[in-house]
């Protein structure tokens, strides 16, 4: 297994919408448990592999509070949302220092194919819910802060370039 690098807002490549992944072989499993190890390190409940620089369908959560329910999914998408929205706090390991509310489906449905390449479904409500489609968000370039005011967006991009200097200064 191997820490990957997580990209940092406004980074171009978290805008790559990723393609869907073909076979699931050992090099997706490879990849699976990479970003696993590289969650759990950050202390986050899910990745995707566009975080890590990688445009495949391919992400990961975990939200138990004991951190020992992983969960890779390869090409997930919603395929059914419930009427009812939810309002979550998120955060998101692209966007470090971050943390705001986003309205989402608070019930959906979850096409995906897992480790194995067999195919599953999820209902999954609370934080999965939200989580999962945060995780599906970044393999279509969007990010969580994309849903904020366009006043907020600014202010989170001016903030991010500010520390992406000083880390480079
Ligand atoms: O660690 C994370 N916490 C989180 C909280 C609420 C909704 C979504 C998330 S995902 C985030 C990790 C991350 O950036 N995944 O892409
Ligand atoms: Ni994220």
């Amino acid at each position: 297994m191997a820490m990957l690098d997580i990209l940092h807002h406004p980074d171009p490549r978290l805008r790559n919408v990723a393609a869907p992944v073909e076979a699931v072989d050992d090099g997706v499993r490879r990849l699976a448990d990479d970003l696993l190890e590289t969650m759990y390190s950050a202390r986050g409940i899910g990745l995707a592999a566009v975080q890590v620089g990688v445009a495949r369908r391919v992400v990961v959560v975990d939200v138990s509070p004991q951190r020992n329910a992983p969960l890779a999914l390869v090409n997930p998408r919603v395929a059914e949302a419930h009427e009812g929205l939810a309002e979550f706090e998120e955060g998101c390991l692209s966007v470090p220092g971050v943390y705001e509310t986003v309205p989402r489906p608070a019930r959906v449905r979850i096409d995906a194919l897992d480790r194995d390449g067999q195919a599953v479904s999820i209902e999954a409500e609370g934080a999965l819910a939200a989580c999962l489609q945060h995780e599906i968000d970044h393999l279509d370039g969007r990010l969580f802060v994309d849903y904020l005011s366009r006043l907020k967006q600014q202010r989170i991009r001016k903030r991010a370039l500010k520390h992406q200097r000083e880390a480079l200064a």
